[in-house]
């Protein structure tokens, strides 16, 4: 198919409660919002850099400025039949996943809908629900965190994250343990902590966690390997796997024992099936992480996690966990069950809302094939 027209909106959505982590208070989220068009489809694709370098160096004017003046050029034009050969396009430059993966998955909806299969069939998918979790900021006393997981646990979700940093840590787990003996509970703390904090996470081998997400540096792969070895609490890394042969080293030096994907943290789909597939291959479980996407990411993250190695429920929620409104129809939503559906339609699946879209929009741009 022959990119004709990429189009950039660079969109901010008001969060409906306020989001703490180690890494600061998010109110709203800014991304950037990918159209590809070509022989009269469309396709959608979200970039997931933030308007703050603080969980990643890439940011939304840094992601603008690569697919601007790189990525969209590479494509601009081409006749693109399979996403590998955008890929191949693009691949001299380094870095900049979440720019990459915007644009990936832009195009790997075009395609999707080009061959008339969804999205989740097209990446391999194998189920039609997934099952889904909660992740849960810091709260301001246990009892405020105590009443957020009763509500999410009414909707349905059965796996809760809490996120941890150095003094809002322990206290929190050994109440919710507590209060919830069976409760499937994971930490992320978003590499707040040092080696020499260990005596923490050894207090924390005690309460039964699904795992610990990213406790040292955000880049570290090796001291890890020295924390994991002192727990039996399988450690997750989120922040230091950029690519499959960061996981290839992360799972040879026992740094983990799980995987957190995120296509926009590895540079799309494309990697992400890697890591995917050679975690299966090593017995690794892996799960779906989230970066607070809008109903256009949300719903590739869907597609994703439907492939049979994501055997741990995902950062992936209901839409009304993050927005008032979403900008697609019909917006995400939680079954009782704690599952969430896969849509089934052509591409993501699902529509977008131009006035939704238009409504979140603070700046936009399009280049047109010559
Ligand atoms: O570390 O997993 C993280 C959100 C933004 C940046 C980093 C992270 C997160 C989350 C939210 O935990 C997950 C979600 O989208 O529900
Ligand atoms: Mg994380």
């Amino acid at each position: 198919m022959r990119i004709e027209r990429v189009e950039l909106r660079h969109i901010k959505m008001i969060l409906v409660s306020p989001f703490v982590t180690s890494m600061g208070t998010e109110y709203d989220e800014e991304h950037i919002i990918v159209r590809v068009d070509a022989e009269g489809i469309t396709g959608w694709g979200e970039s997931v850099a933030e308007g703050t370098p603080f969980y990643s160096y890439e940011t939304v004017d840094t992601a603008w400025h690569i697919l601007k003046d790189f990525l969209i050029p590479s494509v601009l034009g081409k006749d693109i039949t399979k996403v590998s050969e955008a890929i191949d396009a693009y691949a001299k430059v380094r870095g900049h996943m979440m720019a990459k993966a915007g644009l990936e998955a832009a195009l790997w909806d075009l395609l999707a809908k080009a061959d008339n299969v969804s999205l989740s069939r097209m990446l391999g998918g194998t189920r039609k629900k997934i099952d889904v979790g909660v992740s849960i900021g810091i709260q301001p006393s246990v009892d405020a965190l105590i009443r957020k997981v009763e509500g999410y646990l009414a909707e349905g979700y059965r796996r809760i994250k809490i996120k941890i940093a150095p003094g809002d840590d322990l206290q929190y787990v050994e109440a919710l343990r507590r209060r919830f003996p069976d409760l499937l509970l994971q930490v992320d703390a978003n590499s707040a902590y040092r080696l020499e904090d260990i005596g923490i996470f050894r207090k924390m081998d005690g309460y039964g966690l699904l795992l610990i997400e990213q406790p040292l540096g955000y880049e570290d792969i090796y001291d890890h390997s020295k924390l994991q070895r002192e727990l039996k609490t399988p450690i997750c890394l989120d922040e230091s796997i950029h690519s499959l042969d960061d996981t290839r080293a992360a799972i040879e030096l026992d740094s983990c024992r799980v995987i957190n994907i995120k296509p926009g943290r590895v540079g799309g789909f494309t990697e992400s099936i890697l890591i995917h597939d050679y975690c299966a291959s090593r017995g690794i479980p892996v799960w779906h992480g989230g970066m607070l996407e809008s109903g256009i990411g949300r719903a590739g993250n869907v597609a994703l996690a439907s492939l049979p190695n994501f055997t741990l429920p995902g950062d992936i929620s209901a839409s009304s966990r993050y927005y008032t409104e979403d900008i697609v129809e019909p917006a995400f939503y939680v079954n009782s069950d704690g599952t969430m559906d896969v849509p089934q339609k052509p591409g993501i699946g699902v529509e977008v809302n131009r006035r939704s879209l238009d409504n979140v929009t603070v700046r936009m741009a399009a280049w047109k094939a010559g």
